[in-house]
């Protein structure tokens, strides 16, 4: 109905108007108000995740790591980073060809849970990445000359002439013409503002929409020219109709890190889709973390009255792929599974509250080595055979991963407010109470409610949740399983009100209630 009536008002606004179709709508299924980010996970154990896991415990979608083929690295050894540096559009990586990729689309859509692109557009690989087959897909390819011959692009093809900065890289952020047209880290940056470049880009992107793609996370957007972005959007086909409504867009979020300070910012993007709202987890690790006079209490307003973009804009996350291993931005205060029982508050509190499209981490363990407060690992790639293949991911008898995945997504607190915030989708925020330090509250109209403790000694409140009378499972220390409580009960007396008791030496120092886990 909606895409139908969007489409018909399209159509009626003349194109001089350069009417603007900026895609803001994830499209997952109603109730399903999250994606996770499976961080290098084979195309095989995605399909497997999405009918498994992923479908029946309410998750919209699966941000999937570039699938595009990619230069390989030597030196370190098959960094994870090699992924994004792009040596043509063919599908095929060490996560699986193109009939694997096709397979997980067909298999996760069928299910209900969508699968969005990491779309790495604004280059190729790296200036240094030297001439061969050393290519995920064996094309050849000349990073000296710019000839990529799988794409095909040539030398004609990159913005070399446009770039002004001294060494071809971005050197000063605080120059708009070198962020876009230099060189990102060595990175050969691609003429955006050719047609033909354009075309190839907008090909290799409706290709993934062909075979039913729900959107795309694009990769390094700061360093486009918003416009350029656009024009490739524009050339975009609407989505696959054997998934998805006639006339739907598909769905944009565009990696722009804007802590502020820099003459790029967010808001540039908007036309486009949506954006990655950094200061989202920069802030909230520190507020968690109790650092520089920040406390809970201050959450109050949390959201644009933080100075972040608007909710229908923003992508939010508590750690990405990039910083919770020391690249990209957030520094030290990024909250990561390293330091598991803040991470969970964290991601418990982004889930339980209304502001902005939330994605969840989904991490591997790597050999961490700190020297001078930097990890020299950082580098590292997903665990991997003798053969440089990726694991699979396999799953234990307590529904945790082996082969060094971590599967946050799969921890009991974080699936289980994974599903509080479908239940309580479309609730406002209500309710709101602190201590006027660590210790706040608030619900989701009459679905849900949740409560931290975060200071250092404990709490014992007696609080209005809003909620119907009746008997609740802590979805936090448990959850409800034939009709039991596994965790803690909550009772909510006939007037919503219920004691909250949480000691500083609690597992999880929050408890979370809403009306699907009512006994
Ligand atoms: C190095 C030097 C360069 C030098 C070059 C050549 O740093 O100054 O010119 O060698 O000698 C890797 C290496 C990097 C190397 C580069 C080119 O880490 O040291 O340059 O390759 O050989 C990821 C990693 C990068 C990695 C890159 C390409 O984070 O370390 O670089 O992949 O393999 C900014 C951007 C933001 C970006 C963020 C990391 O605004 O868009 O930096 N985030 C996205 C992705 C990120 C990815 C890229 C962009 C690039 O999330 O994962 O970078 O696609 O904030
Ligand atoms: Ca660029």
């Amino acid at each position: 109905m909606f895409s139908r009536m969007f489409s018909e008002v399209q159509s009626v606004v003349p194109s001089s108007m350069g009417f603007c179709w900026g895609q803001y709508n994830p499209h997952t299924l109603s109730k399903r108000t999250s994606i996770v980010h499976l961080f290098e996970w084979r195309w095989a154990d995605i399909a497997l995740e999405c009918e498994r896991y992923l479908a029946p415990n309410g998750f919209g979608g699966v941000q999937i790591s570039p699938p595009n083929e990619n230069v390989i690295v030597t030196d370190p050894k098959q960094p994870w980073w090699e992924r994004y540096q792009p040596v043509s559009y063919k599908l095929c990586t060490r996560s699986g060809n193109e009939t694997e990729f096709r397979d997980m689309v067909t298999r996760c859509n069928n299910v209900g849970v969508y699968i969005y692109v990491d779309a790495v557009i604004n280059h190729m690989c790296g200036a240094n990445a030297g001439a061969g087959d050393h290519a995920t897909c064996g094309s050849y390819f000349n990073a000296k000359t710019e000839d990529f011959p799988a794409v095909p692009y040539s030398g004609w093809d990159f913005n070399d002439g446009k770039c002004k900065s001294r060494s071809g890289d971005i050197e000063n952020y605080h120059d708009i013409s070198q962020v876009r047209d230099c060189r990102l880290v060595s990175l050969l940056d691609l003429a955006l503002g050719k047609d033909y470049v354009r075309s190839k880009v907008a090909e290799y992107m409706n290709h993934l929409i062909d075979i039913g793609v729900a959107g795309f996370r694009i990769d390094a957007a700061k360093h486009m020219w918003p416009g350029d972005v656009k024009a490739i959007l524009d050339k975009l086909k609407d989505l696959n109709t054997a998934w998805f409504p006639e006339g739907t867009k598909p769905f944009i979020y565009q990696e722009v890190i804007d802590l502020g300070g820099e003459p790029i910012t967010g808001s540039e993007y908007f036309g486009n889709g949506r954006v990655t709202e950094f200061k989202y987890g920069a802030k909230l690790g520190t507020v968690i973390r109790k650092w520089n006079g920040e406390k809970m209490a201050y959450l109050k307003n949390w959201g644009e009255g933080w100075g972040f973009v608007p909710s229908d804009r923003a992508l939010v996350f508590v750690d990405n792929h990039d910083n919770q291993r020391g690249h990209g931005a957030g520094g030290s205060a990024i909250l990561t599974f390293w330091d598991a029982r803040l991470y969970k508050m964290a991601v418990g509190f982004m889930l339980a509250h209304p502001y902005g499209f939330t994605r969840v981490m989904s991490s591997f363990h790597w050999p961490r080595y700190f020297v001078d407060g930097k990890d020299i690992n950082d580098w590292v790639g997903p665990p991997s055979n003798s053969d440089g293949s990726i694991k699979p991911v396999t799953i234990n008898e307590d529904t945790t991963c082996g082969n060094d995945w971590v599967c946050e997504h799969r921890w009991r607190q974080i699936k289980n407010m994974v599903i509080f915030r479908n239940v309580v989708d479309g609730e406002p925020f209500s309710n709101w109470w602190d201590n006027g330090s660590n210790q706040v509250a608030f619900g989701r109209g009459n679905k849900g409610f949740i409560i931290f403790n975060n200071d250092d000694w404990n709490m014992s409140v007696y609080l209005q949740t809003g909620l119907p009378a009746g008997t609740y499972c802590d979805v936090i220390s448990g959850q409800k399983e034939d009709n039991k409580c596994t965790g803690k009960q909550v009772y909510v007396s006939s007037d919503g009100k219920a004691n909250f008791q949480i000691n500083t030496d609690a597992e999880d120092p929050f408890i979370a209630i809403h009306v699907d886990a009512k006994l």
